[in-house]
């Protein structure tokens, strides 16, 4: 082709290209632009996804490689190459996330990989990664990836492990969040890590060793209206025999300004009335002493309450037990003497019990003197010579408070 023949070529493609804008320019109202980028972005929507590479380590390059090559991909998050490489455990719908993670305003993609753990270990035979990816205008990149977990427990069918990619805090700019499980003997627990992107990478922006609750679900929800979002972590049951009555409960773990930390643990439900009384103990505790008088007369009132050690004689101490701190607590708000001695009397009737004794040894102190120290101290004694008795009846388990003789009578 000579050269003069390319001039007058390029000359056309100019006034061609003059033409376009001027009638573009023209004519906005009616005629809708297509931008150049998807227009070329739509022949490289055909490139097959890549071979899964041998070594795990190589995945999420691989899949980088990819989307630089062929972005169209990003916009189903990857469904051709999960689909394509069928990584255990891994389906489309759970195993990536697009959104914003990091201090641009353009979407990354949040991305679990996995492949066989060879050889298996004693809990899992899978093993996983969270993988964040990133454009530029140099392609994509992998921003950021997690350790290697485990998948657990044994039997997992769908690994979900990734919770949210969003400004999570409200402060403008994208976090991440995601979660592992792992398994003991008898108990598995879970555990919420949190992260947030900018040009320097990820910041870990909850505790260091994530946000963790055994048997546990995680939810993000702006609870309080503050524009910035709480994690939930509700569960708390491990099913292991050592553990004692179980109860769950939901933590609220709150944006500090520059942590997620926890704001306040809301208890679950309990069938044992050995939970409702340490719900009045810790009411007591907080100085609320007429609610507490009162959530130990409901609690003992109320008949559908359950024994974890019925062999303990355990719903007869604690009915001794709470009506003794029924009377501490009326005493400590202002109350009368004589209502309180009528708890106190009552107290006693558990003639066999612990708290009978101890319900008679604060009687006999309070009598002396009308003061609820000298009471407090004859509980004191009580305590001391009976120790190991007291012990063996309070060791509810791992999950619930040792004994602590000192929280029965401060004052
Ligand atoms: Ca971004
Ligand atoms: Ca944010
Ligand atoms: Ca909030």
């Amino acid at each position: 082709m000579s050269k003069a023949w390319i001039a007058t070529l390029i000359a056309l493609a100019l006034a061609a290209s003059a033409c376009e804008q001027r009638t573009s320019t023209q004519s906005t109202s009616i005629v809708p632009l297509t931008p150049t980028s998807v227009a070329e972005a739509q022949p490289t929507a055909s490139v097959p996804p890549p071979e899964r590479p041998a070594s795990f380590d190589a995945y999420a390059e691989t899949i980088a490689s990819y989307l630089s090559e062929s972005p169209g991909a990003a916009s189903d998050c990857l469904a051709d190459v999960l689909g394509a490489w069928a990584m255990p455990l891994v389906e489309t719908a759970d195993g990536c996330l697009a959104g914003n993670a990091d201090d641009d305003p353009d979407s990354e993609l949040l991305l679990v990989i996995s492949s066989p753990l060879e050889p298996p270990s004693a809990t899992s035979d899978t093993r996983y990664r969270i993988v964040v990816l990133d454009t530029s205008a140099a392609g994509y990149g992998v921003a950021f990836q997690s350790e290697s977990f485990e998948a657990v427990p044994p039997g997992t069918t769908v690994l979900a492990p990734l919770l949210a990619v969003e400004d999570l805090n409200g402060d403008g700019t994208g976090e991440f969040a995601y979660k592992t499980g792992y398994c003991g003997a008898s108990a598995c627990f879970d555990t919420a890590f949190i992260y947030t992107g900018s040009v320097a990478g990820y910041d870990l922006i909850s505790p260091r060793d994530g946000i963790g609750v055994g048997e546990g679900s995680f939810e993000f929800r702006d609870t309080d209206g503050d524009g910035s979002q709480e994690l939930l972590a509700s569960g708390g049951i491990s099913g292991s025999v050592g553990a004692g009555p179980q109860r769950s409960r939901t933590e609220t773990w709150a944006w500090d300004g520059s942590l997620y930390a926890l704001r306040s643990t809301e208890p679950g439900p309990s069938p044992y009335l050995y939970h409702h009384i340490a719900d009045a103990d810790a009411v007591l505790a907080a100085g609320n002493y007429a609610l507490a008088e009162q959530m130990y007369l409901l609690a003992l009132l109320d008949g559908t309450l359950e024994a974890y050690y019925p062999d303990r004689h355990e719903l007869e101490e604690l009915r001794s037990y709470g009506l003794f701190r029924a009377a501490l607590a009326h005493l400590l708000s202002g109350g009368d003497a004589e209502t309180a001695t009528g708890y106190l009397n009552s107290a006693r009737e558990g003639e066999q019990t612990l708290h009978a004794q101890l319900a008679a040894s604060f009687q006999a102190g309070f009598a002396a003197k009308s003061e609820v120290s000298v009471g407090c101290a004859a509980v004191r004694d009580d305590l001391r010579a009976n120790e190991p008795e007291y012990a063996a009846f309070w060791d509810f388990g791992y999950a619930n408070p040792a004994f602590n003789a000192a929280t029965f009578c401060p004052f």
